[in-house]
């Protein structure tokens, strides 16, 4: 019998330990403890870091693991590449669950910049109303354009306010929908958006939005990952796990 652990904190995962528990098939989907009330699952959930690759790596012999399943956002490099090196030491089958970068399409004003750092100099200018869906962690690279007005979508209200003299939280976890993302937008006057490249269907609305009101967008690339056997449907991990 498997005894899978899915790396979580992205729709997919949730969608994958849906399939997996429909199955009956014994799964733990860990979460680093990123937000306070992270969303409740029909599998066991852990909560909290492993305490890196060698850490992660006693956890899948202490706990038996067949199949370790990295669902994280493609952003999460460090667990990503904690969870190869891990897989490696424990001798455990590793799976990456990957959504597609997302590509402009017609109408898109998208422009490409490779990282935190280089969006925080995209930003360079007169001041304009922007809309930062980066969340809560990277707040404090933007101080350096203080001349902007933010407006900042977080899943957790931040222990300290962002070091943005002025800026606008909006407390809401995705997914979140196109027309009301549009509204937000309008609301706000919103003339330019940042966004990581996050692919999927989550974060996607934002997206859709812009193109509609024709707001230029700062896509941010992402961070470079190891290789590693990787797939982009539940089906094939599925397949994977009860070959
Ligand atoms: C803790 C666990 C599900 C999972 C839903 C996805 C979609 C909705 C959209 C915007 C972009 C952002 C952010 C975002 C989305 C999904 C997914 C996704 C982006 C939860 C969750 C955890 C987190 C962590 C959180 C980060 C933040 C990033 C907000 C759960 C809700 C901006 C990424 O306050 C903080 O410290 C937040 C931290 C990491 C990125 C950052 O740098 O701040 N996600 N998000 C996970 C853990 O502890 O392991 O409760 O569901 C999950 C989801 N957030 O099943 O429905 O699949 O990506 N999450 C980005 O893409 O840019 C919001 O606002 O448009
Ligand atoms: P990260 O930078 O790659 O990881 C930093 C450390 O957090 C890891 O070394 C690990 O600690 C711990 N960690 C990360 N994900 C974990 C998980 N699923 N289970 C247990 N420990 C985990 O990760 P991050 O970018 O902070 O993302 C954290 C979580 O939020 C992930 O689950 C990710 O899927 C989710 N998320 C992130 C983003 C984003 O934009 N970064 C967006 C949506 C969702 P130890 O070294 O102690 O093991």
């Amino acid at each position: 019998m498997p005894n899978i652990l899915v790396l979580g904190g992205t729709l997919e995962a949730t969608r994958l330990v849906d399939a997996l528990a429909r199955a009956q098939l014994p799964t733990t989907l860990s979460y680093a403890g990123r937000v306070a009330r992270p969303k409740p699952q029909p599998v066991a959930v852990r909560v909290g870091g492993f305490g890196g690759a060698d850490g992660l790596a006693r956890y899948l012999r202490a706990q038996n693991i067949t199949h370790l399943v990295d669902a994280t956002h493609p952003f999460a490099a460090t667990i990503s590449t904690n969870a190869i090196r891990a897989a490696q030491l424990a001798g455990t089958n590793l799976l990456a669950l990957t959504r597609p970068p997302w590509t402009a399409c017609a109408g898109d004003q998208w422009s490409h910049v490779p990282d935190i750092p280089a969006a925080v100099q995209a930003l360079a200018g007169p001041a304009r109303n922007v809309m930062l869906a980066l969340g809560r962690m990277h707040l404090a690279a933007f101080a350096a354009q203080p001349q902007h007005r933010y407006l900042l979508r977080l899943v957790d209200a931040p222990q300290t306010p962002p070091p943005l003299p002025d800026h606008h939280i909006l407390l809401e976890r995705g997914p979140f929908d196109a027309d009301t993302d549009a509204a937000l937008m309008q609301a706000h006057d919103i003339t330019l958006i940042v966004a990581k490249n996050a692919g999927g269907t989550g974060a996607q609305a934002k997206l859709i939005a812009a193109r509609k009101l024709r707001i230029p967008v700062i896509m941010i690339d992402r961070p470079p990952i190891p290789a590693r056997a990787q797939v982009h449907d539940i089906a094939n991990v599925l397949d994977w796990i009860t070959a």
